[in-house]
Formats: structure tokens, C-alpha cells, sequence
């Protein structure tokens, strides 16, 4: 209730103020984010404090300090101004799987975006909601329409796909398209 009303007081301010107005601040605090966001997370001695792989046009952060389960992994790669994982071609998941592996923390299974959570069946790169084209699904996966949200597995040098039960806790991988001209649509 105190969230709802919170809402309609901020709904009532905006149609007081005019649009403009409004559009005005949520315009500068945009820009604010997008200039500003690596500085976030840099030490009192300006060396990053998050780890990033950078990949053609993608920086990836990979979470494996708590594990989460699909949307606490979605809402904090948000809140580090970055998305969940999507995978758009076999070298991109050669990559990742070279991420994990490298990483060597004992599992192989992190959560990526992808997810049938909107309409049931297709599959989707959340939150940019772009079709998943390219697939390495493992053999007899997709297994179950339960089973809503894409996480990546398996012990060999090119991790597969599993559909898993979204309320999961796993690891989770991030990821921020760093050239804006060069990102895939949605990115
Ligand atoms: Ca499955």
C-alpha cells in the first residue's frame, strides 16, 4: 500500500509539472549513469573492483559470489548497469565457456537470460526481449515447459543449454555492450 501510494504521489507531481519538466530530469540522470557507471565500482585507489572480460564489443562480469536465483540474477545485473547474459553465435559461447572454465569455481551451471517466462514456449533474451536464434541446447533440452529460464552446463570445453527451473539459486554471468554502433539489436 505505501508503495502504491508513493507511485500515485510521484504520478500527481508529474501531471502537475509539465512534461517537459519531467522528461528533463529523467533525461539528465540518464546521461549521469550512462557517463559514470564503471566509476561505481573503483577503490579509494581508482582501480576497478569489478573484474570484466572484454569480448569484441561486450564487457562480462561474472557473479560468483552469491548465487541467485533467475531474477535476483536479472535485477542485479541491472543494478550494476549491466544485463543477464545472451549468447548470439557459437564463438560468443566458446568464449564464455572459456570464462567459466578459466574461473574454475567448481560448477559449471550459470544463469544466462534467456527465458520462455513471457509467453511459455518461445525463448527470449531478457530484458532486451529479442528471439533466441542461435542455440546450443544439450541433447534432449529444452526438457520441460516448467522449466522456464536458460542456464548454461556440461563439462566439456563448450558449455550447453539447459532449460532449469527459474527459482533456482546458480551463479550468473553479465554482460554490457560497450560500442553502440556494433551491438546487436536489442543490446
Ligand atoms: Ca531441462
Amino acid at each position: 500500500m505505501a508503495v502504491l501510494l508513493q507511485s500515485l504521489v510521484v504520478l500527481s507531481i508529474c501531471a502537475v509539472l509539465n512534461a517537459a519538466a519531467c522528461n528533463n530530469v529523467e533525461q539528465t540522470n540518464n546521461n549521469c549513469v550512462a557517463d559514470s557507471w564503471e566509476q561505481i565500482f573503483r577503490s579509494p585507489s581508482r582501480s576497478s573492483i569489478l573484474p570484466l572480460l572484454r569480448y569484441k564489443n561486450k564487457l562480462y562480469y561474472m557473479g560468483v559470489h552469491f548465487r541467485a536465483n533467475w531474477y535476483e540474477a536479472l535485477h542485479f545485473c541491472e543494478s550494476i548497469h549491466m544485463k543477464l547474459l545472451s549468447i548470439h553465435s557459437a564463438d560468443e559461447n566458446q568464449i564464455i565457456s572459456k570464462y567459466v572454465k578459466a574461473a574454475n569455481k567448481g560448477t559449471t551451471e550459470f544463469w544466462t537470460g534467456g527465458t520462455r517466462l513471457v509467453d511459455g514456449t518461445n525463448f527470449v533474451w531478457m530484458p532486451y526481449g529479442t528471439r533466441v536464434e542461435y542455440t546450443n541446447w544439450s541433447g534432449g533440452q529444452p526438457s520441460d515447459v516448467n522449466e522456464k529460464c536458460l542456464q548454461l552446463w556440461g563439462s566439456s570445453d563448450n558449455l550447453t543449454w539447459n532449460d532449469r527451473d527459474c527459482n533456482l539459486g546458480l551463479f550468473f554471468i553479465c554482460e554490457r555492450c560497450c560500442e553502440s554502433n556494433t551491438c546487436p539489436p536489442g543490446l
